[in-house]
């Protein structure tokens, strides 16, 4: 279906500017993104998500051979929406030594896996030299594997321990080996709902900051908003352009990661998000972020089905075949893990686009067409 068809029979004339600017590459607003959360409907921000989606990526879908490595759970920051992290005493804490996570990345090496994404929690007794030395030694021991690891906050905490700058700390995790960063930690930039979901860890200034000075030391990164719990549509359309404003600046953010937040056993408690609403954020955002490339749609938190509709409504890509995920299943989710290739390539497939297995850097590496 056209899109300037569906423009034509929505009914609100602020919808029908909203999409006229879109057909004609204009940058939306605050007050557009709002609009679309508040006024419009799944099918019609759908429609424009895809529109500018196949725009930009054509009928591709991207997806990565990798795994996720959690090599601990222990945490200072106690953030109440997380069910991951514990304290040091708590019976559930662990501590993967440096032997258990190499094994790991050997295994995703023996795989065909082009991908490890470290994180964790933040342990109190790591230095500056614990994060560099899993880099260097995953790096050393397998130099073709992409080590994407460690979020702004963990960088903001090194920094804090160690009263080195940002860009000491990004300097020496590049020689050890980084290539690129996670998007982890931004959480929801709103200040009002940070002091309550996050109070201790680095503000929404900071995690800007970490970014902004990874990609001026020309490390890649990825950027994320969890949604879902406290915030309204107001402070999601705020993050975004918050995002939008840095990439403007340096063209460094890969891809956005929109995270379904996830209750189970978390101290913040609340419901679920209803797929309708993960998949109008999920097309809200690929019209917010005309300068970002790429929309994730996470499978963990969405389930396969949603993120499966979702490339669909905006979405180019499904993250991977993961292996292992800790962080959201402690939170509730029943996301089965270890997807073969072939399980993804299906689902894209069955989902009506191409399949392309890509590296960290959205380097296609195989079309399955
Ligand atoms: O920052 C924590 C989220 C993030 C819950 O960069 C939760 O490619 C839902 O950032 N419910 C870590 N989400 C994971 C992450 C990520 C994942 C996949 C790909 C990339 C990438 C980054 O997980 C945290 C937080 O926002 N999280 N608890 C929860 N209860």
């Amino acid at each position: 279906m056209k899109v300037e068809y569906i423009v034509r029979r929505v009914k609100k004339d602020k919808l029908k500017s909203i999409a006229y600017k879109i057909i004609e590459g204009k940058r939306l607003s605050y007050e557009d993104g709002v609009s679309l959360f508040y006024d419009a409907d799944l099918a019609y921000v759908g429609a424009l998500a895809e529109y500018v989606n196949r725009k930009k990526n054509g009928m591709f879908a991207y997806f990565i051979v990798n795994r996720q490595i959690n090599p601990t759970n222990v945490c200072v920051y106690q953030c109440n929406f997380c069910a991951f992290g514990v304290t040091k005493s708590d019976p559930r804490a662990y501590e993967m030594t440096l032997e258990e996570v190499l094994k790991k990345a050997e295994e995703t090496y023996r795989q065909g896996g082009r991908e490890v994404h470290i994180v964790g929690g933040v342990p109190p007794n790591w230095q500056v030299e614990d994060y560099v030395r899993l880099v260097r030694e995953i790096k050393r021991s397998f130099p073709d594997l992409v080590v994407k690891a460690w979020t702004a906050i963990e960088v903001h905490h090194m920094s804090k321990v160690s009263k080195r700058s940002y860009e000491d700390i990004l300097r020496e995790l590049k020689d050890a080996g980084l290539d690129a960063m996670p998007g982890g930690g931004a959480e929801i930039f709103s200040e009002r709902v940070r002091k309550v979901i996050a109070p201790y860890k680095a503000n929404a200034q900071e995690y800007l900051e970490v970014h902004r000075t990874a990609h001026r030391l020309g490390i890649p990164s990825n950027a994320t908003m969890l949604y879902g719990h406290l915030e309204t549509y107001e402070e999601r359309v705020e993050h975004m352009i918050k995002l939008r404003e840095l990439q403007d600046e340096t063209g460094g953010f890969q891809v956005f990661i929109p995270l379904a937040y996830w209750p189970e056993g978390t101290r913040l408690g609340g419901k679920r998000t209803s797929s309708v609403d993960d998949l109008k954020t999920i097309a809200i955002s690929r019209l917010i972020l005309d300068n970002f490339d790429h929309i994730k749609a996470y499978w963990i938190t969405l389930g396969e089905k949603v993120a499966q509709i979702a490339l669909n409504f905006g979405a180019d890509d499904l993250d991977g075949t993961i292996e292992e995920e800790k962080i959201v299943h402690s939170a509730g989710t029943k996301s089965a893990l270890g997807h073969s290739k072939e399980k993804l390539i299906k689902l894209i497939k069955d989902a009506g686009k191409v399949p392309v297995e890509r590296d960290t850097f959205y380097k296609p590496v195989a079309i399955y067409g």
